[in-house]
């Protein structure tokens, strides 16, 4: 009987390093599943490909993806690990979907096999395993292995690479500056007029909301450009009608000057056209008014004073009163900054760098108003209010499910910042907002370094919180994305208390003395064990003992029914 072919595709494999010396490289290959193997070939013009390396099926124990936190070095950014004859072939599938058939099929064609009880969901990688800590490569797996591909779709992960912006469903990656860009700041990405960038994440797509917005983005035709722009002219029925028009960048046949949009006003080169167009409609429902690009501009996150209405009192925060208002067409929460609470200059050279953060779990900053007195920071409106008290006021109503997608909703936006290397510093359930689907996100990140108060700022005074810090906090202000770990666990457990104080009725001297012996939160009644499990890891003494968030997110994924 002749085998046959299941699956076929280039995709990058990882050596494998057998032998000790053996070189780390990553290569592309035609990798070719049957019946029987796993085979993978080099490409040749011209020749036929050469076999280079062949995996029996009836060897392999684990076939998965790998949860990584770190950058992938190669192209092709979505892992996957084939176990075999204790050698880790890591093969990198060029997109997510990819990835599953890889995945589904090997897994299908293994299920027989004897496969291994646990795995490891991260990579081996400079002499440990990054998920379990252990050092030895053949070392048992740290998490339960399932030989069935599980029906139910994986978390979006916080690889910037997936998350799209998404107009009119269309999914885009790439986008041309339209001028040169020197960075603001070390985070800032200098772009190059002309060149093509990957569009890496969707912040920014409220600046849609205005007349003109409009963006230079690959056309579903290879090689063709689009220009996306936002109008709200009435429709042909007079009605009101706000919609983006897309326009394709053509091409004439001949001639010096080629590019033309709506009608023939012909350009040599696209950065013309568009500069143009910037200035004339010449044929389009509106000229180009506001580029929306990747960096967000010199003056996009500086909000127009005339463009906000003020409305009632929500609250009074950290730095001062909480409004209601509104800015272009959406209700937003407005941060009123007394003076005397924040260090006003670091702050807005911070706050672009927290505009570009953006992703469905947090609450986004629109802007900052600093052209009034008081300076004030629009964001995200939620309906719902603040996690806390949301717990408090549902308390004996919720559901374990519910709490679960809760700490689910809060891990991503975690994963994402800690994918973007921002610290939060002050996770807690009150500084998370629930909007009006009851979705959770996470909120005032990275805001405490700006507070001046040093009844907040000292881990010896009042109103730091101790509670919510990790040791390392507590005792040399060292924070990074574990310590915000262990405040993760701390909010686990508000959530899965109803909202109850963490050490209720401690001081936070006696907490400090009590965590150094050891001790630790108690299992809350309506926590299941798993859950438990996870807060327990987050409060490992050493904080790289925690787990990542991008872990944890896998971990609570896999325990929600959702
Ligand atoms: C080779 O490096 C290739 O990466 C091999 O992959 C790989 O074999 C070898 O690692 C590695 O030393 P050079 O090309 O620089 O010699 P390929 O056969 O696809 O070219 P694997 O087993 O990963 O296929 P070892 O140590 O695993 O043999
Ligand atoms: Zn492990």
């Amino acid at each position: 009987m002749f085998p046959r072919v299941i699956l076929k595709g280039t995709m990058i494999k990882k050596s494998q390093q057998k032998k000790r010396t053996s070189p780390s490289n990553y290569k592309e290959r035609l990798f070719v599943l049957d019946t029987q193997e796993l085979k993978y070939s080099e490409r040749r013009t011209g020749k036929k490909p050469m076999v280079k390396g062949c995996i029996k099926l009836n060897t392999i124990k684990c076939a998965e993806t790998v949860f990584s936190d770190v950058p992938i070095p190669c192209n092709y950014k979505y892992p996957f690990q084939v176990f075999h004859d204790n050698h880790y072939l890591y093969i990198f599938a060029p997109d997510n979907d990819c990835r599953q058939r890889w995945v589904r099929a090997l897994k299908e064609e293994t299920k027989h096999n004897n496969l291994v009880a646990k795995f490891h969901p991260n990579f081996w990688m400079d002499g440990k395993w990054r998920c379990c800590l252990q050092t030895e490569k053949l070392a048992a797996g740290c998490h339960v292995y399932d030989p069935v591909a599980s029906k139910k779709p994986l978390p979006l992960l916080p690889d910037p690479e997936v998350r799209l912006l998404e107009v009119h469903g269309e999914a885009q990656r790439t986008v041309i500056a339209l001028q040169d860009y020197t960075p603001l700041g070390d985070d800032d990405l200098p772009l190059q007029k002309d060149q093509e960038y990957k569009l890496i994440n969707s912040s920014h797509s409220y600046w849609w909301g205005k007349e003109g917005a409009f963006m230079v983005r690959d056309s579903r035709q290879a090689g063709v450009y689009t220009v996306s722009v936002f109008t709200k002219a009435p429709g042909s029925n007079g009605e009101k009608n706000p919609r983006v028009k897309h326009y394709q960048i053509r091409q004439a046949e001949t001639g010096e000057a080629t590019y033309y949009l709506a009608e023939k006003y012909l350009f040599g080169t696209i950065p013309e056209l568009i500069l143009y167009h910037q200035h004339n409609a010449a044929g389009l429902i509106t000229r180009l008014r506001h580029p929306v690009s990747l960096e967000g501009g010199s003056d996009q996150w500086e909000v127009d004073p005339q463009e906000l209405t003020l409305g009632q009192e929500l609250g009074s925060g950290q730095f001062g009163l909480v409004l209601e208002g509104r800015w272009m067409e959406r209700k937003v929460a407005v941060k009123m900054i007394r003076e005397e609470c924040m260090s006003d200059e670091e702050f807005k050279e911070e706050a672009k760098v927290m505009m570009r953060l953006s992703h469905c779990k947090l609450v986004q900053l629109y802007g900052v108003c600093t052209q009034r007195s008081p300076m004030c920071l629009l964001f995200e409106f939620m309906e719902k209010g603040c996690l806390s008290e949301y717990l408090r006021a549902k308390k004996g109503r919720l559901s374990q499910d519910a709490m679960l997608a809760m700490c689910l909703d809060v891990s991503e936006g975690m994963a994402y910042l800690e994918s973007s290397n921002f610290i939060h510093r002050d996770l807690a359930a009150r500084n998370c907002l629930v909007s009006k689907n009851n979705e959770v996100k996470v909120s005032d990140f990275g805001m405490t370094r700006f507070v001046l108060d040093d009844q907040y700022t000292s881990s010896q005074c009042s109103k730091f919180p101790v509670k919510w810090s990790a040791p390392e906090v507590i005792k040399y202000s060292k924070f990074s994305s574990k310590s915000d770990v262990w405040s993760f666990g701390v909010l686990m457990w508000e959530v899965f208390t109803e909202g109850r104080l963490p050490y209720e009725n401690r001081t936070n001297a006696e907490v400090v003395e009590s965590l150094n012996s050891g001790l630790r939160l108690l299992k809350p009644r309506l926590a299941p064990d798993a859950v438990h499990l996870l807060m327990e890891w987050c409060w490992k003494e050493k904080p790289e003992d925690r787990p990542s968030f991008t872990l944890l997110l896998h971990e609570l994924a896999s325990l929600s029914n959702l």
